[in-house]
């Protein structure tokens, strides 16, 4: 894989690889994705509950066997075959310079009822207690960053923003205070400096460094069907709700995986299984 996919990731943040799946695969991908949110709506596996009402716009953890009953288990593999299959893997590793861990599967949907711009952020803010640790995760992650959100989009979509540049330096302080101030009372602004909106056609993926500055859409009248695979370098493993999937050591679950992508998977379940089994939710 080409250099200036490297430096291109380096430099703004982001890239954009075309026809990563083709029209058969995404086609494919999406009718597993609609069978899995459709029962995420009625019953989430993971919590016995209903997953989200009509406001909701993401799902996570896509994989979790409870959704593949009653001979749906080849629906499991092909999905599993996109999170580890050779094209996606070699993005991840050429951007991340080192050998990918796998994070979690997301799905990012459009509400039915209500629209919002989604808030500025980066996700830094989520993983750490104060500004002066946010500011050295950032500094510390290098111009390749320590993660890569990839987003396949199932249908045309334009809802990502990015700020390019952005994950390599410190807010400004327009970015600072869109981003924060308030309470974050500014953070839907459609005023963000330099923001980058990404146009995707179905089957092209984005990949992103989530420490920069970026946000979504959730507009009932623009349909989005996004699958998005989330990625760690091997080095800097995290463990949170993300990686927290017990169900790896359940029997018979990697047996259900294509035995191709099994390396992938089991390098995941020993970054994770001694979290898992002290259950550290
Ligand atoms: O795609 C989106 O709507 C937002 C994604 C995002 O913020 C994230 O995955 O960190
Ligand atoms: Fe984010």
């Amino acid at each position: 894989m080409d250099s200036n996919l490297r430096n291109k990731w380096q430099k703004d943040g982001f890239v954009i690889v075309r026809e990563v799946f083709d029209p058969n695969r995404t086609n494919r991908l999406k009718s597993v994705c609609e069978f899995i949110l459709e029962q995420w709506r009625t019953c989430n596996p993971e919590t016995g509950e209903p997953g989200g009402n009509s406001d909701a716009t993401i799902m996570r953890h896509l994989n979790h066997p409870g959704y593949f009953k009653d001979n749906n288990v080849s629906k499991l593999t092909d999905l599993m075959d996109a999170v580890a299959t050779g094209k996606v893997l070699e993005i991840c590793r050429t951007i991340l310079g080192e050998e990918p861990l796998f994070r979690c599967t997301s799905l990012f949907m459009n509400p039915t009822r209500t629209s919002q711009d989604g808030s500025w952020h980066r996700d830094t803010q989520f993983i750490t207690k104060t500004e002066q640790e946010e500011k050295a995760k950032i500094q510390s992650a290098e111009d390749t960053g320590d993660a890569i959100q990839l987003q396949i989009a199932l249908l045309a979509n334009s809802d990502v923003e990015f700020v390019p540049g952005s994950h390599l330096r410190w807010d400004t302080a327009t970015e600072h205070s869109i981003r924060k101030d308030s309470d974050g009372a500014h953070s839907r602004s459609n005023t963000m400096p330099s923001s980058h909106r990404i146009v995707l056609q179905p089957g092209d993926a984005l990949a992103f460094n989530p420490y920069g500055l970026h946000r979504g859409r959730y507009h009932v009248d623009k349909p989005r069907r996004t699958l998005m695979l989330t990625y760690t370098k091997t080095s800097v493993p995290c463990s949170d709700y993300f990686s927290y999937q017990p169900w790896f050591l359940e029997a018979g679950y990697l047996e259900n995986l294509p035995p191709r992508t099994l390396p992938f998977f089991e390098a995941f379940v020993s970054a994770y299984e001694s979290d898992w089994n002290n259950d550290c939710s």
